[in-house]
């Protein structure tokens, strides 16, 4: 009998930029994954992780069935015994040490998935505890906060209207390896060419050469974590040289020219020195800017995580709305999601609470992760003495991953929500692996919210559950009835629907309330390659969630910043001695943060966990390309491969984060031989970000020592 050759359309939902995928499969064979030329977001295009979905599918590392750790090793066991046995594991610890002894930490791929996004809130409900934690202080933090303060919200993000731009300038992102993020954009390297085509410029500011920076029409070497002070200079430019540009948007800011004198001391010249950017192309930079008839000035991981990552976020923000860029055509620009999760979410809240030991601030409830590990540690009242993870691997992706190792092993009981025993994982008592991805149904609820064009695509899941097999959103509610047997009427009813219906009802209310007429679960399904709702539109004052209609500066909060900085920059020697480095990261296409290394087809060839070094500085060190360097921070060591390269500033190395694969008790083969080292057992839980406590992995300070082979006999 042969089997029918079928088509299936679906979004990947790997990254943040939602391609279209074509598959052909017989029954659950896979033929082929392609891009879907008809979706009207991504027109064709894809990457090649997108064909490891495959990979990732028929993966036998992949747990599919719960794991309990005993004496004897990994032993498979049942799903409700898997339930029943977690949940009890966290009610007991909760008993004895009270409801905050239990630490939560979600990882990134929950935002990437619908079922997991629309019903965390019941396990989050049900397991009662305010000791929470997420990838989100390792990454996007200060976008957050900015936007609760001015737009009063936390999700009301403006992105780059790439498409309608013609001037970019683009610091600290390389959407050419990891496709745009909080930009859901797809082929990004087209929509940069098509800037430069019609007459347009892009320009890079990154302490590395970036395959971003070789496209664009200009890039500059930056010191990294000082770009705070070449925004503050180039804020003081706009007002010095009266550059300020009304707007719509700057009618909403009460108050923006006092922003003036708090900029005023922070000079050109102060930011040459601190930066390495020249005084005179500041100034170009600038005035180009200002020139350009629709500009945009955007900002992400490089920015993000360092040690001013708020204050930076903040600045550019800042410099949008003083240049006329916000809420404009070719500027920074609010998207029109069908299913508003602006209007289905809290605004959030900053600074409610602080993290027991260090007394580092929470946002959303959620505390910095870089706190997480002296919690498990640091014996008293509210000690964290047990975990609930969910799609994170922490262990390879938060600061000072080896003491977090290490306090992960002294816990009483943990769970894992994961479908890999991994770094992480493998500390667990008990994992519940959730189906693969193509496995399920998806809509993006966060990424629509992010993207540069408004889009709507529902993709149903490519097979049929297995039997035996859970969604993460089956193994949250089985968790939550078991932790909150009781609960106020309609609590119970939402969730008993939510169990026997599945969370769709839930997309199809949000986007039947939504702002798109004529949008529907049922209607999406009539058109499998998604709907196109158009271009960005301006939303000034009607997108604001403040009651007042206005966009609030905070200007107090944020230029309290400014001792701290003076502190840091003022006395800081811009010379280092050869050893002395400073450490960035870098993404690459075929890698996805920690967890796509079990792929053969994306791990293949030359090992790509290297340490990049300038061609000078490798020379006073005596560091050949391919020798082992011996990398020391304050918190660790590791050894790695040098990769000597010009395309990385002279002073600063990278290495890639995600990798370190090498740890016992782990089962991903293919990662294991290919396994890298990781740049977090370098990175420092003491380096954040004061203002908001965020994770700063980027500038970290390290030494270099070359290691000589002894030559063979
Ligand atoms: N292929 C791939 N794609 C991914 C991911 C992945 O791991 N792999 N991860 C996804 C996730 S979770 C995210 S959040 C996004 C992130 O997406 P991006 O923000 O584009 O992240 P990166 O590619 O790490 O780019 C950060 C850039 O900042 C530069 N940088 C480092 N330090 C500094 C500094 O001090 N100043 C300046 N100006 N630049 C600096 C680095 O050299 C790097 O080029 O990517 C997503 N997409
Ligand atoms: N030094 C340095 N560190 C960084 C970064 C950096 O640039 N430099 N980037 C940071 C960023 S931006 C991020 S987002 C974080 C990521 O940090 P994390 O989210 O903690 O780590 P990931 O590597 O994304 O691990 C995801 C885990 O989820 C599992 N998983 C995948 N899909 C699913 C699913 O559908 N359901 C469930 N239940 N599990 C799933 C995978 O098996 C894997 O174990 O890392 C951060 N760490
Ligand atoms: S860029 Fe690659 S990983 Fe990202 S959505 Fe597209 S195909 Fe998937
Ligand atoms: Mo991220």
């Amino acid at each position: 009998m042969t089997i029918k050759t079928t088509t299936h359309y679906r979004t990947c939902n790997l990254c943040e930029a939602m391609c279209g995928l074509k598959v052909e499969h017989q029954g659950t064979k896979i033929l082929s994954i392609k891009g879907d030329e008809n979706d009207p977001f991504s027109q064709g295009h894809i990457c090649p992780k997108a064909v490891a979905l495959q990979d990732l599918y028929e993966d036998p590392d992949r747990l599919k069935m719960p794991m309990e750790r005993t004496e004897n090793g990994w032993q498979e066991i049942s799903w409700k015994e898997a339930f029943d046995k977690a949940a009890a594991g966290i009610a007991k610890i909760q008993k004895q040490h009270g409801k905050n002894a239990l630490g939560v930490y979600l990882g990134n791929p929950n935002v990437h998935n619908l079922g997991g996004m629309l019903t965390i809130r019941h396990i989050l409900t049900a397991l009662k505890t305010r000791t929470r934690f997420s990838a989100t202080s390792v990454d996007q933090l200060p976008h957050h906060i900015v936007a609760y303060h001015l737009f009063g919200h936390q999700l009301r993000i403006p992105v780059p209207d790439i498409n309608r731009t013609d001037h970019m300038v683009i610091m600290g992102a390389n959407p050419l390896a990891s496709n745009g993020s909080i930009m859901t954009v797809a082929n990004v390297r087209q929509k940069i060419k098509d800037i430069k085509k019609r007459g347009g410029k892009v320009v890079v500011i990154d302490p590395r050469k970036t395959e971003t920076a070789d496209l664009a029409s200009e890039h500059h070497f930056i010191r990294p974590a000082s770009d705070v002070v070449l925004l503050l200079a180039m804020v003081n430019h706009l007002f010095s040289h009266n550059l300020i540009k009304p707007s719509r948007a700057l009618d909403l800011a009460k108050g923006y020219e006092a922003i003036g004198e708090q900029v005023k001391p922070f000079s050109l010249e102060y930011a040459e020195q601190h930066t390495g950017i020249a005084a005179k192309d500041i100034a170009k930079m600038v005035e180009e800017f200002c020139a350009a008839d629709k500009a945009v000035l955007y900002g992400r991981m490089g920015v993000s995580v360092q040690e001013f990552g708020l204050l930076s976020q903040y600045l550019i923000m800042l410099f949008n709305l003083l240049t006329g860029s916000l809420d404009e055509e070719g500027g920074m620009m609010f998207p029109t999601p069908a299913a508003d999760i602006v209007a289905n979410s809290g605004p959030g809240y900053f600074n409610k609470r602080q993290s027991r030991v260090r007394g580092l601030p929470d946002f959303n409830g959620e505390f910095p992760v870089a706190c997480l590990s002296e919690e498990i540690l640091t014996q008293g009242e509210g000690q964290i003495k047990a975990m609930f993870t969910v799609a994170g691997n922490p262990v390879l992706s938060t600061p000072n991953g080896q003491q977090l190792d290490v306090a992960l092993e002294s816990l009483d009981f943990m769970v894992c929500v994961d479908y890999y025993l991994n770094e992480t994982t493998r500390h667990a008592n008990i994992i519940l692996p959730p189906v693969s991805p193509i496995e399920r149904d998806h809509y993006d609820i966060s990424f629509h919210n992010l993207a540069v064009h408004n889009t709507a695509k529902f993709s149903q899941a490519m097979f049929k559950t297995p039997k035996n097999a859970r969604h993460d959103w089956q193994i949250y509610l089985e968790l939550a009835k078991r932790l909150q047997p009781k609960l106020p009427f309609m609590q119970k009813i939402m969730r008993g629907v939510t169990a026997v219906f599945g969370p769709n009802f839930l997309l199809d209310a949000m986007l039947k309330r939504g702002p798109h007429k004529n949008l529907s679960l049922k209607a999406l399904k009539q058109q499998p390659h998604g709907v196109d709702l158009g271009p960005l539109q301006s939303g000034l004052p009607r997108v604001l969630k403040h009651k007042d209609k206005t966009i609030h500066l905070n200007q107090e909060f944020y230029f309290a910043d400014l001792a701290r900085l003076k502190d840091k920059f003022d006395h800081a020697s811009t010379s280092q001695d050869a050893n002395d480095a400073l450490l960035i990261g870098r993404r690459h296409v075929r890698s996805n943060n920690s967890w796509m290394h079990n792929s053969q087809r994306l791990v293949k060839g030359k090992s790509r966990c290297t340490l990049l070094i300038h061609p000078d500085h490798a020379q006073q060190l005596n560091i050949v390309d391919g020798q082992s360097v011996q990398v020391t921070s304050r918190v660790g060591q590791v050894v790695i491969a040098a990769e000597v390269s010009d395309e990385i500033m002279p002073g600063v190395v990278s290495i890639p984060h995600g990798w370190g694969h090498n740890r016992k008790g782990t089962n991903q083969s293919i990662a294991d031989a290919n396994a890298g080292v990781s740049v977090n057992d370098l990175t420092d839980d003491h380096m954040i970000d004061g203002l908001s406590g965020n994770a700063a992995v980027n500038g970290v300070p390290v030494t270099l020592l070359p290691i000589v082979q002894k030559a063979a006999v």
